[in-house]
């Protein structure tokens, strides 16, 4: 039977306040409320105790890019565990499952990337891509080259490390920061004062990191790290001239230059990856979410021959890894997952059919009073709702106008995030074109309920 049909939706809702601490949560705040108990999904909606249908514009958070009701990664999943549910890859061992993602990885992936390293997480991504950025320099007889350049805003995970190297202020405040870590400007050119030209502001901000390495010294410097587009700090789109700027100062300072996509890995740009939809080369790069498409837990590392041919080549032992490193299971999902992707076309439909199609109505809702921006790469869009749309003046904090919006949103029908003002999407890379009018319909109406309740 399947558990949610076990008990009535208040008998979950008063365990839940008992028993579950939630992520990222105010646990005063949520143990005098109810939660919102989600008991189903199918293609790119979810239904809650009440039976009511929602349409997923966040993919839940950001990973279940094939859609939901897969019975193919379902299949995928339960032969394995019925064949091997678990082993390991330490003590010289290996199973198909890992080694044949390792392989169909490598079709989805820029010719340098040949080898990967497995995780169960982003957050374990990002770790694992430190210390391996870490090993690198060392391996290098550079040792001195630890520190890593990461952005103000960004976000990378919320283990030790992952809190560290993100740019997020409220997690930065919570303590036990880790060292050799350094946060340059975000390249947020609504956030900025406007006196740039977009180009001129990518230019800057990238510029940026040049001015920090030449301020620590660059024999100081290992990696900068990056979201190609930021997700959790709002949707932020560089301007074009911001990523082949960054590429450059890498490259001329010979540092090491690492993506995190996370998000915008796995279709969501309309390319496999963030470093092909902005033409970068990059080193490493960290994935998880859509690789299974949220299915099962999964991330890892893909490693380009660069830090790759070293590890391999000056040998010593990686003081590394994870007991879920390659889980079976979830390595099989995500063949499984890869290969929908494939059959589907699913992420050049995002670049040449949803993606335009949902973008151009996307764009139009830039013309509502409540709106000063709106911008969408792929299927990851965001808008910014304002005070005063000539002068893009934005509202007090205490107005608390995205927590509005995003109430009303979800009431009527529809999931988007709030960060601050900036109401952020990223639904199913398989939403149809009628659910892509749904999806803006709702958000134009809840503009409408958002501004008469302001
Ligand atoms: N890097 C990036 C770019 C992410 O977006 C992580 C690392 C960490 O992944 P794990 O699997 O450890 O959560 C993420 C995760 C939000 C939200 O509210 C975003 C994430 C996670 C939870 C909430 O936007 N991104």
């Amino acid at each position: 039977m399947a558990i949610a049909a076990g008990r009535s939706k208040a008998e979950w809702q008063e365990l839940d306040q008992q028993h579950y601490l939630h992520p990222f949560t105010d646990h005063k705040e949520l143990s005098e409320k109810k939660s919102r108990i989600i008991t189903r999904a199918d293609g790119v909606y979810i239904y809650d105790a009440d039976d009511n249908k929602i349409l997923d514009g966040m993919s839940g958070l950001w990973c279940v890019n094939a859609g939901y009701g897969r019975d193919e990664l379902v299949q995928a999943a339960a032969a394995q565990l019925s064949e091997l549910p678990y082993y390991n890859s330490f003590f010289q061992c290996a199973h198909p499952p890992s080694i044949e993602l390792s392989r169909v990885l490598g079709e989805v992936t820029q010719a340098h990337f040949k080898r990967v390293f497995y995780t169960g997480s982003g957050s374990e991504s990002i770790d694992t891509m430190i210390r391996m950025v870490w090993r690198y320099w060392d391996l290098m007889e550079q040792p001195q080259r630890k520190l890593i350049i990461a952005r103000q805003n960004a976000y990378h995970g919320s283990t030790v490390a992952g809190a560290s190297l993100g740019g997020m202020k409220l997690m930065h405040s919570q303590g036990g920061s880790l060292g050799n870590i350094a946060h340059i400007e975000q390249p947020y050119w609504f956030g900025s004062d406007h006196s740039m030209s977009l180009d001129d502001f990518g230019l800057h901000a990238a510029r940026e990191l040049e001015k920090k390495i030449e301020e620590v010294g660059a024999d100081k410097v290992a990696a900068f790290v990056g979201e190609p587009i930021q997700g959790a700090g709002g949707v932020i789109v560089p301007p074009d001239t911001y990523w082949p700027e960054i590429q450059r100062i890498c490259d001329e300072h010979g540092i090491l230059l690492i993506t995190d996509e996370v998000i915008c890995g796995f279709g969501r740009l309309g390319e496999w990856f963030g470093a092909d939809y902005y033409g970068v080369k990059s080193d490493l790069m960290t994935f998880a979410k859509g690789v299974t498409s949220g299915y099962l837990p999964l991330g890892g590392v893909m490693v380009g021959d660069r830090v790759g041919d070293v590890l391999i080549d000056k040998g010593g032992e990686f003081y590394h890894g994870f007991t879920y490193s390659g889980h079976p299971a979830s390595c099989a999902v995500a063949i499984e997952n890869v290969r929908i992707m494939q059959r589907e076309n699913l992420v050049t439909r995002v670049r040449d059919d949803i993606g335009p199609y949902l973008q151009e109505k996307w764009a139009a809702l830039g013309e509502h009073p409540l709106v000063g921006e709106t911008r969408m790469v792929g299927l990851m869009g965001a808008f910014e709702l304002v005070k005063d749309k000539d002068s893009l003046t934005r509202f007090d904090e205490d107005d608390s106008a995205g927590t509005i919006c995003r109430d009303f949103l979800i009431n009527n029908g529809l999931v988007m995030r709030a960060v601050g003002d900036t109401i952020v999407t990223a639904p199913p890379l398989t939403i149809s074109h009628a659910e892509a009018d749904e999806l803006i319909e709702t958000a134009w109406k809840c503009l409408d309920l958002t501004q008469q309740a302001l």
